[in-house]
């Protein structure tokens, strides 16, 4: 199974995202853009994986109290095939000790991550080139910060299906009232 640990988004922020990959999808030439019910950030990614169990039981493990996540900020990385349209998430000690404790937790339990640093993100879209008039830089302005609780962490299966990207949430565990 193909698995990682993701945030999962309040419907305000998929909405405030939906309507930024319309507008790159509309001027587009090519892309894969994500769809709105699988926008999410990921905190670990652990790939093709047959420790379910133990996955699970890492998530169960993880403490932490419930914080507030924003959203802010429109960017890419050009990639020779198409850029990656990403959005920000604002600079955050909650969402990175989060991240740290998850991953020290997994590495504990035998599972091994790549070692590159967490820069947190959502992407929008993937193999992306757009029309040579279009105005990215109007683009990259044109999304209010918008904030959302965090409530919860998701051990999420990742499948393809009839080619299409399908996520569904394995495990959940609850995170405490602040
Ligand atoms: P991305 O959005 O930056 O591609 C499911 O694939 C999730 O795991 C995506 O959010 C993806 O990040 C993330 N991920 C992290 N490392 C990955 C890797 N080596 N291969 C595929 N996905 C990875």
């Amino acid at each position: 199974m193909r698995l990682f640990y993701a945030i999962l988004l309040a419907e305000e922020v998929k909405d405030a995202l939906r309507t930024q990959i319309a507008i790159l999808d509309q001027n587009a030439k090519q892309g894969d853009f994500v769809r709105q019910e699988n926008l999410h950030i990921t905190l670990a990614f652990l790939g093709e994986t047959n420790q379910v169990q133990k996955a699970l039981q890492v998530l169960d493990a993880v403490q932490a109290v419930c914080f507030l996540l924003q959203v802010r900020g429109l960017g890419r990385f050009q990639r020779p095939e198409g850029a990656i349209y990403w959005a920000g998430i604002e600079k955050n000690p909650a969402l990175f000790a989060l991240q740290k404790q998850l991953t020290e937790k997994l590495r504990n339990s035998g599972f091994v991550l790549e070692s590159r640093p967490f820069r947190p993100h959502l992407t929008l879209g993937r193999k992306v080139i757009l029309e040579p008039e279009f105005l990215q830089s109007d683009w990259e302005h044109a999304l209010a910060p918008v904030q959302q609780k965090v409530a919860a962490l998701y051990l999420m299966k990742s499948e393809r299906i009839n080619g299409q990207l399908l996520y569904t949430p394995i495990g959940q565990k609850q995170l405490k009232e602040g």
